[in-house]
């Protein structure tokens, strides 16, 4: 009876350093009143982890910006559809919303806590109201 709760408890334990599943909504207005924004301006996640976005309503997708050095910007999402991404590498990423960018549809993921690249996010070129917005997020980076 015993070797089953020691194996139960490693189980359960071993469990908890699992790859996890984010999930990040993408939304016409946010329940505090914001139009044009994705349910998480920041991401904080493992590396191995995965976000998957999901569209609450029509004319969304998701479009990579920029990453850590040496790491491949996939191709832009479908527009409408539902998109996952695993992230192996740590660091900051940014991407946006591609119809929605000039009204600030911003977001950022960081990975393993790793906010080294900053400096180059910073000067990744947005569009109006993400001029604003892109500094006040990095700002809440340490
Ligand atoms: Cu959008």
């Amino acid at each position: 009876m015993k070797k089953i709760f020691i194996i139960l408890f490693i189980f359960l334990f071993s469990s908890i350093s699992f790859a996890a599943d984010i999930k990040v909504e993408m939304l016409n207005k946010s329940a505090d009143g914001k139009i044009m924004v994705y349910s998480e301006d920041i991401s904080r996640i493992d590396v191995g982890d995965t976000i998957t976005w999901v569209p609450t309503t029509k004319g969304h997708n998701v479009e990579f910006l920029a990453g850590p050095d040496g790491w491949e910007i996939p191709k832009k999402s479908k527009m409408n559809a539902e998109y996952s991404y695993t992230f192996k590498i740590p660091g900051i990423y940014f991407y946006q919303c591609t119809p929605h960018k000039v009204m600030g549809m911003i977001a950022l993921v960081v990975v393993g806590d790793d906010t080294s690249n900053k400096e180059a996010i910073s000067k990744v070129k947005v569009f109006a109201k993400g001029k604003k917005k892109l500094p006040e997020l990095l700002n809440q980076l340490k």
